[in-house]
């Protein structure tokens, strides 16, 4: 007997169901980051200028490129007396006296859940503990940390690397996390630290920053549900990659694109449902133009995901703060 087929089972014409993960994008230190170069650029004037993107994220660095922000890598770069913002991922102590040997008036967009790592990695090393940072080498936030700290810090970035720390095993020891870490290696290598040192402190995997367990655990429960998983963030953007690789990890093909320019018809040949996520420096207009380049492909259907309620938001720092327009003062020497 031949088996009758309906148009809506064919996915080549039924529409895509695109399911959208919750929560997604914007955290509260993303926001309050992109407010401050905004601010800044409002009351000031431009230019104004950054040291490293504000976030990682193309669109936002571009958006607040055209509107007179200058984005740089090193304090040299900025002229005397420029205002001049840190990123939200946080410098070292020697950027932070570097700007102020230059006076160079300083408003920190670092996020204060960054920086509540700064403060707990300084209270380990002052309490005599050998210090080791669970983070990725070379990362903007990692480098900060480790300069934060006036002690010697080990960085580990796989629980492989914890047997090959020069550290004697009975050392008394204390880690702290980069913020954007995958979850579940955190947790792995904690456990790693645990086997192999006899003494060590340091925070829960739970008190990782909230925005980054939150976009995980909202991307494991949308990748159940779908069969092509397509998450928003530039590549430099350590928090979006960990959302790919939880759906790779899962056994959905998995994609990390900046815009909907960056999606490719191929990957929803035989697809029914997308799973759509952004991570925490994507922009919700971003998470829109995917949805409309799928949309020209085929016609979709948008549902979100239930999920947890972010209500976190972080005051302006104070020289934002007062709403008398004035000068941020030079830092003194
Ligand atoms: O590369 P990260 O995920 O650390 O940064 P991004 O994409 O700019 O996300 C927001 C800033 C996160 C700081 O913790
Ligand atoms: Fe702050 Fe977390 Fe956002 Fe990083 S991901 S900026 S730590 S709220």
């Amino acid at each position: 007997m031949l088996q009758q087929t309906t148009v809506s089972d064919d996915p080549a014409v039924s529409a895509l169901r695109v399911v959208l993960a919750n929560p997604r994008g914007f955290c509260a230190g993303v926001v309050r980051a992109i407010d401050i170069v905004e601010q800044a650029l409002d009351r000031y004037g431009s230019p104004v200028y950054v040291r490293h993107e504000i976030v990682h994220n193309r669109h936002v660095v571009e958006r607040l490129r055209e509107k007179g922000a200058i984005f740089v890598d090193e304090l040299s770069d900025i002229p005397e007396g420029a205002l001049t913002i840190f990123s939200a991922h946080g410098v070292s102590r020697a950027i932070e006296d570097e700007a102020r040997g230059r006076r160079l008036p300083v408003i920190d967009a670092t996020c204060p859940l960054v920086t509540k790592v700064h403060v707990q990695g300084r209270r380990y090393a002052k309490a005599g503990r050998t210090l080791v940072l669970i983070g990725h080498q070379g990362h903007a936030e990692v480098d900060g940390t480790m300069g934060q700290v006036n002690a010697p810090i080990h960085l580990v970035e796989s629980a492989e690397q914890v047997a090959a720390l020069p550290i004697a095993d009975d050392t008394p020891i204390a880690y702290v996390t980069q913020t954007t870490l995958s979850v579940d290696d955190t947790r792995g290598i904690i456990a790693a630290l645990k086997a192999r040192f006899s003494d060590v402190e340091g925070p829960d995997v739970s008190e990782i920053c909230y925005a980054t367990q939150n976009r995980q655990t909202a991307v494991r429960d949308l990748a159940r549900v779908c069969d092509l998983l397509i998450v928003v963030g530039s590549t430099t953007s350590s928090n979006s990659n960990r959302l790919r690789e939880i759906g790779v990890e899962m056994g959905v093909p998995s994609y990390l694109v900046d815009d909907g320019e960056g999606v490719d018809p191929a990957w929803l040949d035989g697809v029914h449902t997308v799973g759509l996520t952004a991570g925490a420096s994507a922009p919700d207009s971003l998470v829109d133009s995917v949805i409309a380049a799928l949309g020209r492909l085929r016609p979709v259907e948008v549902s979100q995901l239930d999920g947890v309620e972010e209500k976190l938001h972080f005051s302006l720092p104070p020289e934002l703060r007062h709403r008398e327009p004035r000068p941020p003062r030079a830092q003194r020497t």
